[in-house]
């Protein structure tokens, strides 16, 4: 990263990072997720030594979020960054935020996730926002998430508060080519929180003067947003009937669509959602006739907009959502040429039918990778399980496990939620409960369901899905790198805690036999290293040579229990029903060699 301007194709994720360290953020936190995990990867590419700001993965977005606000009221400019439910872990910090004067400012980068592309649910964060009293810049590609970081920084440390970046999905992970600024040098770290800056404590009265505070900031946004032209009009005086309002990618959306239309309608795109510039929306109202909002997911704009022409006497006609379908998904440009075309027929035209623009790939689903001691544990546990017993599942790799062969954990919700929930069903059920739970998600959230179950004496079994990493967001490092599960968990009192390798798979379905025997909160720690994150670290080193399983065919008897009880993707059953092994997929890691009862499953002559 040069000190000089300079161009570069640039994800939306990597280009931030660049504008953390024009505006001098100095201290950058974040719990890892869809779609914002980029952000880290590009800030540590940039070697410690060289790296003007602080940085680290708390063990929650909660956590982070205060880390980022203690540094913030010492005086530093800094940043949270996370995914769009790790605003529901963060919310009880974040909702205080627009109470307290942040000396140093504080930019809150949340990437919701349109289309669930890789989150449990869809929610549209700017409800919370509202309620929150947050200042809200919405940028429409990878140059706009730069220019609004840069905007969002210098309103957050002007108005001493919180600012929040809501990118989606696409906005993180498009790339464009971007003009950088140059850089400063950085700013020194500060150490200058006071009392007398506060208030800081909102208790009782307290907390409604802290509150007219909040409101006053906002109402600086707005004039913030009109000196910086953050919501414009784009015209092209041929129509001016007809009049759209939209935000964020959806506004690239319709670009897209109206290329090809004679005519467009007049298009405000909103740069900052919250608040909303009533003025500019009510001059756009009034010099329409009819004005359709395109905005994806809830039909937040929608409302406000209603209500300001309800209450300023405005006529115009207003559309919004008309069906269901409206809220659910992201605004592509298919999607939004179909709602264009229902809406003005005569301006664009319907789109011929779906099905010719589909191509017939075959579904892919998610699974687990080859030599995951996730698989491994899955088919251990499954020999120690019966038909009645009832599988709670967590999220990360290991909720993969609901998938067959395995058919582990039927109920999900969300992250460290599992030991909780199997409290629950635990309670007068003759039916025996287990729990799974990934290393890095015990620590996010998943202890106080432990100690709860520890407390109130549940009789629950729970699995510790331990594979050192944070696997699923992409191999990011988690507390369990310092602090041992097994003895946090003998710390609780809990006296049946066993540890074993997934890939000792009999010693495995022994120790959860005797787990479920054990009356109140059992947990067996199923431990193996993540695979993928260990076969990248051994293909770096020089003179590495893959190895990789074979099957002696002659003993093999085609009873297909590799491939239907254990379930690697590197076996191939071919039509003639022999198995073979993709060399391209396996890792030679031998831990399907158990599954095979004839023993027909072997490593390769090279590495016998
Ligand atoms: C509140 C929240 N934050 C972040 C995420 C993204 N996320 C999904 S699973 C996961 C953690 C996975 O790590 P771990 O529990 O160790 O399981 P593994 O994938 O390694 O098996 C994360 C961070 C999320 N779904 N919810």
């Amino acid at each position: 990263m040069g000190n000089e301007p300079f161009e570069e194709i640039l994800m939306g994720n990597e280009a931030i990072v660049r504008a953390m360290v024009e505006t001098g953020t100095k201290v950058v936190t974040s719990y890892p997720g869809s779609p914002t995990p980029e952000i880290a990867t590009a800030i540590n590419s940039i070697p410690e030594e060289k790296r003007p700001f602080y940085f680290e993965f708390s063990v929650n977005e909660k956590v982070a979020s205060e880390v980022a606000f203690g540094a913030a009221v010492n005086g530093n400019l800094s940043c949270v960054f996370f995914k769009s439910v790790g605003l529901n872990v963060a919310l009880d910090t974040v909702v205080q935020f627009s109470l307290m004067n942040i000396i140093g400012g504080l930019v809150i980068v949340v990437g919701d996730d349109p289309g669930a592309n890789s989150s449990q649910n869809e929610q549209d964060n700017r409800n919370i926002y509202h309620m929150a009293r947050l200042t809200v810049f919405e940028p429409a590609s990878p140059k706009e998430a730069y220019i609004y970081y840069k905007h969002a920084a210098e309103f957050a440390k002007k108005e001493q508060t919180a600012a929040v970046l809501r990118l989606t999905t696409h906005v993180c992970h498009a790339r464009e080519k971007i003009g950088f600024g140059a850089l400063n040098p950085p700013p020194l770290f500060r150490n200058d929180f006071n009392r007398d800056n506060g208030p800081y404590i909102a208790l009782t009265s307290m907390a409604l003067e802290m509150k007219a505070g909040a409101i006053q900031k906002l109402k600086q946004a707005k004039l913030f947003a009109r000196t910086k032209g953050l919501n414009t009009i784009l015209s092209s005086d041929k129509n001016q009937d007809l009049g759209i309002i939209t935000s964020g990618l959806t506004y690239l959306s319709v670009l897209d669509v109206l290329e090809t239309t004679q005519t467009c309608p007049d298009i405000l795109k909103l740069g900052m959602i919250n608040p909303l510039d009533e003025e500019i929306l009510i001059d756009f109202l009034s010099s329409h006739k009819q004005v359709l909002i395109l905005e994806e997911l809830d039909n937040i704009l929608e409302l406000q907009i209603k209500s300001l022409a309800f209450d300023n006497g405005i006529n115009t006609s207003i559309i919004g959502k008309v069906d269901d379908d409206d809220f659910i998904g992201e605004y592509t440009p298919d999607k939004t040429l179909k709602k264009l075309a229902a809406t003005w027929p005569d301006l664009v035209s319907t789109p011929a039918n779906d099905e010719d623009a589909l191509f017939d790939v075959p579904a892919r689903p998610a699974q687990m990778c080859p030599g995951c001691g996730h698989r491994s544990a899955f088919f251990a546990i499954k020999k120690a399980l019966s038909a009645s017993d009832i599988t709670v599942a967590d999220i990360g790799c290991h909720t993969l496990g609901f998938m067959p062969p395995y058919n582990m954990g039927e109920i999900l919700m969300c992250m460290g939620a599992s030991t909780g929930m199997a409290s629950g069903l635990s309670l007068e059920n003759s039916k025996r409960v287990v729990a799974f739970l990934g290393d890095s998600t015990f620590f996010h959230a998943g202890l106080p369901g432990i100690i709860n179950a520890v407390f109130n004496r549940h009789d629950v079994t729970l699995i510790v899905m331990e594979n050192g990493t944070t696997a699923m967001t992409g191999h990011q490092d988690n507390a369990g790198e310092c602090i041992s599960i097994e003895a946090l968990l003998k710390g609780l009192g809990i006296e049946q805690v066993v540890t074993c390798d997934t890939y000792s798979q009999e010693r495995l379905t022994d120790l959860v036999r005797q787990s479920l025997a054990h009356k109140g909160l059992s947990v067996v720690i199923a431990s193996h290293p993540c695979m993928l994150k260990f076969t990248r670290a051994q293909r770096k080193k020089t003179g590495y040579i893959q190895k990789h399983i074979s099957i002696d065919q002659e003993t093999c008897t085609r009873t297909h229990a590799c491939v239907e009880q254990f379930g690697c993707p590197s076996f191939i059953r071919n039509k003639d029903g022999r198995v073979d092994i993709n060399l391209d997929l396996c890792i030679g890691d031998g831990s399907c060699r158990p599954s095979c009862p004839e023993q027909a499953v072997g490593f390769d002559r090279e590495e016998k």
